[in-house]
């Protein structure tokens, strides 16, 4: 694979590898890698956006290099280099201020405060965009969400039988993935901003699902004060005083704005096949995680991890995009994005 790419695509793929160091450092900024060539196309500089609020990647590169040494040179970078006054100057003034005679990115920033391009190409830069594009997105897609749809990012988690059942009809779902599966969920939880759960969940379970910010879906106030999943962290609770419904039930769209507001970037879903089914019709889930044991309930009114859809039809399928399959003990795990 790595000799068909083109000398850009090779640089491009550095600074994706560059910017993943930031990863779980940088949110609500976007991952951001950076590799600086000089004039005779000898690599001179790399830099990353380490950490939110400081240096930008290309500020990160640049500033390792003296004041000539990037004159004439190439800036390769993952996401359009910024125009604007935020927690730091704008990028692109320094990349003209350093000489750079070519700047090659993967894909234009979403934030619309962002136009690098137009700044680079009226200074005589010679520009390049789209290179890696779609991996580019993909890297950066929780970030492209927020910006776009001012709607935190939405992974939705669900454990099944070999026959798409979380439970025996009885509700007897315990347990139905390994214990080695379920501690990896513990470690997935750590890597959103916010877990969201249902009353029925909390009901039926009483999870403690420890983690720093959790949502629950709780219509009727139905949570009991005593559940263990008030014990810790912060909690926002979504009921009907403090939400609009839609056909009867709580607006979930309004919950993830609100969340939102609350700096809120990816929630991480853990309910029932009802909230689950309706969550994927509404089309508010952007990601599926889905635990499937080798096991066979052959249950006909066992519960479905998706309910409600009532499609009839193949051709109108919800489809995936399979980005990920790991296996834990005798499950796996299928990690997949709703196209
Ligand atoms: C880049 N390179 O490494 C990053 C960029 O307020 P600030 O200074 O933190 O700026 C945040 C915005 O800057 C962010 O929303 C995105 O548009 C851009 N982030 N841009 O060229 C970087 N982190
Ligand atoms: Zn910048």
């Amino acid at each position: 694979m790595e000799n068909t790419l083109t000398q850009d695509e090779k640089y491009i793929k550095e600074c994706f590898n560059l910017a993943k160091k930031g990863y779980g450092c940088v949110s609500p900024n976007p991952m951001v890698g950076c590799v600086v060539l000089d004039r005779f196309g000898k690599v001179v500089s790399k830099g990353y956006h380490k950490k939110y609020g400081e240096n930008h990647a290309e500020r990160d590169a640049l500033l390792k290099l003296k004041n000539d040494e990037a004159n004439g040179g190439t800036l390769y970078v993952n996401l359009e280099p910024c125009s604007h006054y935020g927690n730091t100057p704008p990028c692109v003034d320094l990349i003209i201020e350093r000489k750079i005679a070519r700047v090659v990115f993967s894909m234009k920033d979403p934030n619309p405060k962002v136009d690098g391009i137009t700044k680079l190409k009226n200074s005589g830069i010679e520009v390049t965009e789209g290179v890696l594009e779609t991996e580019a997105k993909f890297l950066n897609r929780i970030f492209i969400k927020n910006m776009t749809q001012k709607l935190p990012y939405v992974v939705l988690k669900t454990a099944t039988t070999l026959d798409g059942k979380i439970a025996s009809k009885n509700g007897d779902s315990k347990w139905i993935t390994s214990e080695k599966s379920r501690k990896s969920v513990y470690e997935m939880r750590k890597e959103f901003d916010c877990i969201m759960t249902s009353s029925n969940t909390v009901i039926a379970d009483n999870p403690a699902m420890e983690h720093k910010f959790k949502c629950i879906l709780d219509k009727d106030n139905r949570v009991n004060s005593s559940a263990k999943i008030l014990q810790q962290g912060r909690i926002y609770i979504a009921t009907r005083e403090n939400t609009p419904l839609k056909n009867g039930n709580l607006n979930v769209k309004e919950v993830l704005k609100e969340l939102y507001k609350m700096g809120i970037c990816s929630v991480f879903v853990e309910c029932g096949g009802t909230l689950a089914g309706s969550l994927v019709k509404e089309r508010l889930v952007d990601e599926i995680y889905q635990f499937i044991a080798p096991k066979i309930l052959n249950d006909n009114d066992g519960l479905s991890c998706f309910n409600g859809n009532n499609i009839t039809k193949i051709s109108e399928c919800i489809g995936l995009k399979i980005y990920e399959v790991k296996q834990f003990e005798e499950d796996l795990l299928i990690k997949s994005i709703i196209k």
